[in-house]
């Protein structure tokens, strides 16, 4: 629950970044505080957007498909362009990396600055037709010491982010992010145009009563996986069963875990043989949110922050939530590999 914060004192995003950047002292440029309010910016014109959509016919095929061979929606396109006009007119990145674009786009000199985000800018766009929540979801690193911003710098673990975070389209637009001293969420105020602190320092209950799978792909799951759903559907005598919750946008079920605890997972099967979600701008930033919140995030055998990329639209298996819930998962793992 968030502290009772005094209405005569709140607590911007860009006051509480600043304070994280005064915190730092003479070690802080302003460069992050810069690009974080630029993010912020973008997040702020994209609810507009997602707000409006129904209004303003956005919604519905832009015609195009993406990098995915999906089919683009309108706003796809839109939030797309947002980010990375956004992004560029900063001044503070070198390398750019969406879902929407085959390749990373790579800053010009004039603008170029010292960090590298990558971005879906519109996750979850399945469910824009249908009003359901979806969500920007951004990483960032800084640039590797003499480099002068090149594809090899975003080609690097999750572990060397130095920020990650999403904002969630729906009933009101919540931004969370973290600079790898905990996790703080914040709530669009539209009337003031501001992020307000309305979650701050989120932590993530060790153990969760809800599960959350696209059960409609049981039937390619490998046995670790069934086995597992199999323990917290049928438990034990005397235990009760978990809750299944699957909305199928990655923020919006990742928000709930981290605020209700459980587990969340989109495992690679028989079908997806790497997984669905992106390494770089899906599970990276999650994963670095729920360890910062005080979960485990893990394709099941390996932590995800220690994946090194091979490309910038990498897939990867996905199991994230309460530290309980997630060893609880990866014992059936170790099951195997002990068999
Ligand atoms: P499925 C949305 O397209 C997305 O990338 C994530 O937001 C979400 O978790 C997943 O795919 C849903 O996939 O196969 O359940 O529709």
């Amino acid at each position: 629950m968030a502290e009772d914060l005094p209405t005569t004192d709140i607590i911007t995003l860009t006051r509480h970044v600043l304070s994280d950047q005064i915190r730092l002292g003479d070690a802080a440029t302003g460069d992050l505080t810069l690009l974080l309010t630029a993010i912020q910016v973008t997040s702020k014109f994209i609810a507009t957007n997602v707000r409006k959509a129904r209004l303003i016919n956005l919604v519905g095929l832009a015609g195009e498909t993406n990098v995915q061979g999906e089919e683009q929606k309108k706003l796809d396109v839109l939030s797309n362009d947002i980010m990375v006009n956004a992004l560029r007119a900063s001044g503070k990145t070198a390398v750019l990396v969406s879902e929407e674009l085959e390749e990373a786009v790579i800053i010009d000199e004039r603008n170029k600055g010292k960090y590298c985000v990558v971005f879906d800018p519109l996750d979850g766009s399945s469910n824009i037709d249908a009003g359901v929540n979806i969500g920007t979801i951004f990483g960032i690193y800084r640039i590797r010491p003499d480099s002068k911003g090149t594809i090899q710098d975003v080609l690097r673990p999750g572990s060397e982010m130095v920020a990650a975070g999403y904002t969630m389209y729906g009933s009101s637009a919540n931004l969370v992010f973290s600079t790898g001293s905990g996790v703080n969420g914040y709530t669009l105020d539209a009337a003031l145009g501001e992020f307000i602190l309305t979650h701050p320092n989120i932590k993530i209950p060790s153990r969760g009563k809800i599960y959350s799978f696209n059960e409609g792909n049981s039937m390619y799951f490998h046995p670790p996986v069934t086995k597992y759903l199999n323990s917290i559907k049928y438990p034990a005598s005397g235990k009760s069963p978990y809750s299944a919750r699957y909305i199928g946008s990655m923020v919006a079920d990742v928000h709930r875990t981290l605020l209700y605890g459980g587990i969340f997972g989109y495992p690679d099967d028989k079908k997806s043989k790497k997984g669905k979600l992106r390494l770089l701008y899906e599970a990276f930033p999650m994963a670095f949110l729920v360890e910062q919140a005080g979960g485990i995030a893990t394709t099941g055998t390996h932590r995800i922050l220690d994946i090194v990329p091979t490309g910038i639209h990498d897939r990867c298996s996905v199991f994230l939530g309460s530290k309980d819930d997630v060893q609880d998962l990866m014992k059936f793992y170790q099951d195997v590999s002990t068999a």
